[in-house]
């Protein structure tokens, strides 16, 4: 049994939403979800605010969502925050982005460790400002014993470059006879790559009406499915996430009959 959610406003809908959950914990559900959070700058625009309240009010989507999929019992919730493309945005922007995962976690940090959730992060850290390091490398810390919700932040994340980043190490390893070509599969590649002890997305959302993938997750979506909103991020609710998951779980259900291999080609 889950935690009554009190997550809607009147008692009528918070009924609904709850039997909504119930039916949802009745069938498989995905165990990775991943999420390009995408329109916050439209959802600024629209009101003639700064794009900067856009990102503001998509990191209060983010504490919503993380406390849903949590409850829905789902295993990873992987959130693309920035992307190695973000870097041409005015400067302004780039640093009231960086300054996101500290915020975010100043407020939100003792919530995530009561309810069990370990944050991790995938991208390269590398060029990431000091205090935005130390922020998620902090959380990171506090929460790697929790046994709830992986929340992964894909933070100057590319796919492409996770790629040839592997490609590099792999490489490496053939080079020192630690691997020879033919023991290279699928399953030794995955190894490389900063997913290593995750397992591929389920199901894919991406807000905002936009239909690229946009350099996200390339090698681990071979056989994910995708959903599209066009609802932007910072309206981005639990309906949403709710409605996005019985979608999939009707369309794995229609599965029915062929095994796992045959359900993906
Ligand atoms: C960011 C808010 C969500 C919409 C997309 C862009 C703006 C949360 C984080 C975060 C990252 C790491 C971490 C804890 C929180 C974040 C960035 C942007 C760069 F450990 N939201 N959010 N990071 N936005």
């Amino acid at each position: 049994m889950f935690k009554k959610l009190k997550l809607w406003n009147t008692p009528e809908k918070q009924t609904t939403m709850n039997e909504r959950v119930t039916r949802i914990l009745d069938h498989p559900i995905p165990e990775h979800v991943a999420i390009i959070m995408d329109g916050n700058g439209r959802w600024a625009k629209k009101r003639a605010l700064p794009r900067v309240a856009g990102h503001h009010e998509g990191m209060r989507t983010v504490r919503k969502i993380t406390m849903l999929a949590n409850q829905l019992n789902i295993k990873t919730l992987t959130l693309y925050a920035f992307s190695t493309e973000n870097w041409k945005r005015p400067k302004f922007e780039v640093d009231y982005l960086m300054g996101l995962p500290e915020e975010f976690l100043g407020s939100f940090l003792p919530e995530l460790i009561e309810e069990n959730v370990k944050v991790t992060m995938i991208g390269d850290r590398s060029r990431l400002p000091q205090k935005t390091k130390r922020a998620v490398d902090d959380a990171i810390r506090k929460t790697e014993e929790n046994t709830g919700l992986n929340l992964n932040f894909a933070l100057n994340y590319g796919g492409r470059a996770e790629i040839i980043d592997a490609i590099k190490h792999l490489a490496a390893d053939i080079k020192n006879d630690r691997l020879t070509p033919d023991e290279i599969t699928d399953s030794c590649f995955s190894r490389y790559l900063m997913t290593q002890s995750l397992s591929d997305p389920d199901l894919l959302i991406r807000t905002s009406g936009e239909l690229r993938l946009s350099n996200f997750m390339l090698w681990q979506i071979a056989y994910t499915e995708l959903w599209f909103t066009d609802v932007l991020w910072p309206d981005f609710s639990e309906t949403q996430l709710i409605e996005a998951v019985e979608a999939f779980q009707q369309r794995t259900r229609r599965y029915g009959g062929l095994n796992e291999e045959e359900s993906k080609r």
